[in-house]
């Protein structure tokens, strides 16, 4: 099949955040795919009815199977085999890319929306015209509008604005000094840790005009990371005979500790307050299996929890998608021998994240018909 003729069709936004993580492992892994965009007759005909709520990404896969949600077109094409697996197979590994992942898909929406949102009068012509040529010049507003309501519920005020500022110019600066010495998070090829984290760094982050001039300016290698995350196939001009394997034995590299301990400052107690408000949800509304999270299919949040950001106190919507993130830790973490386990949980405890992996519940969240539900 050549690119005039692909499988499989992605249904996105050149500057969403989630497309640019399914876009970014597509080609990766060299999958051959057409872009579409949600103007498409066929999203309203054929994707819509599916999905039932206008979201995106959407893969079409040659087979006629309708993904939604990067991680689950993530895991569509891993279970069929690709050339650079992104899952490592070492435990400590795959928990620390999963808690990563999270960070980026989750923790980083705060990032990527305030700085998007909150400096209109330097980039607002840039924002204007991502959004007019995806969506036609009225729908446009309409959904700008609405996409900075989301500033307050994501815990973006005038308190956390320089945390969240600062956050960032710190997290590119420990990236920098990891991307400096190794291609990837964990070595050789992206895993799941570089997805997660590119979909800000790259959608928003990466590109939109305030942001992108702060990583250029003083992350160029973070930048670089960005254009190889993007680009086809592994690339690795600095790092010609480096390998495409993660690090051996399940091991982390020294430079990315600090990056785990910034996670680790910054996901508690917002991640233990959210996960407390699950429990209570789940213990008061005692939903069925396979319940939906939310009454309506665009519903995502089941309330707004009273955290902190970096100290200050916010409000923050309560996903219960971050369970379904989380509760693959937590399946890697408890599935392992009685000594595996010890030597894992002490490594998390180390890097200040243990709490990160939430312990087994007597429910979980699955993805059914496209759509967060209750498992119990
Ligand atoms: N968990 C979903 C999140 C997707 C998502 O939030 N997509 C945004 C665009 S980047 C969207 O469609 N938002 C629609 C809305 O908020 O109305 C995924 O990973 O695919």
């Amino acid at each position: 099949m050549t690119s005039d003729n692909p499988v499989h069709e992605l249904f996105g936004m050149p500057h969403s955040l989630y497309s640019g993580i399914a876009r970014a492992y597509l080609r990766t892994q060299g999958i051959a795919y057409r872009e579409l965009g949600t103007r498409h007759p066929r999203f309203a005909a054929e994707i819509l009815p599916v999905t039932r709520r206008s979201i995106i990404p959407v893969l079409r896969s040659a087979e006629g199977d309708v993904v939604q949600d990067s991680l689950d077109i993530i895991d569509h094409f891993e279970a069929r085999g690709v050339p650079y697996p992104a899952y490592p197979e070492g435990p400590l590994q795959c928990i620390l890319a999963m808690l990563l992942q999270y960070y980026g898909v989750q923790s980083m929406l705060r990032h990527a929306m305030h700085f998007r949102w909150s400096f209109l009068a330097e980039q607002e012509d840039f924002i204007r015209h991502a959004f007019a040529s995806a969506l036609g010049a009225e729908l446009a507003e309409d959904v700008m509008q609405r996409m900075q309501s989301y500033l307050p519920g994501l815990g973006v005020t005038p308190d956390t604005a320089p945390l969240i500022e600062a956050s960032y110019r710190d997290l590119l600066y420990l990236l920098n000094t990891h991307l400096a010495q190794h291609p990837y998070l964990f070595g050789g090829r992206p895993s799941i840790a570089d997805y997660g984290l590119i979909g800000p760094l790259y959608a928003h982050l990466g590109r939109d005009p305030v942001p992108a001039g702060i990583m250029k300016t003083t992350a160029p290698w973070v930048y670089r990371w960005v254009e190889r995350m993007l680009a086809p196939g592994l690339d690795v001009v600095e790092f010609a005979d480096y390998g495409t394997g993660f690090f051996a034995d399940d091991t982390v590299a020294d430079t990315l500790a600090p990056v785990l301990a910034h996670v680790a400052a910054e996901v508690f107690p917002e991640l233990t307050d959210k996960l407390a408000f699950l429990d209570a949800w789940v213990s008061n509304n005692q939903p069925t299996d396979g319940q939906p999270v939310g009454a309506k299919p665009h519903q995502r949040h089941v309330g707004q929890v009273q955290t902190q950001f970096r100290g200050v106190p916010i409000q923050a919507g309560v996903e219960p998608y971050l369970l379904y993130l989380l509760q693959r830790a937590t399946d890697v973490l408890y599935g392992l021998p009685a000594a595996e386990q010890e030597r894992v949980q002490a490594a998390l405890h180390a890097y200040g994240l243990a709490a990160a992996v939430p312990a087994p519940r007597d429910y979980r969240v699955g993805r059914v018909g496209q759509l967060e539900v209750w498992l119990r």
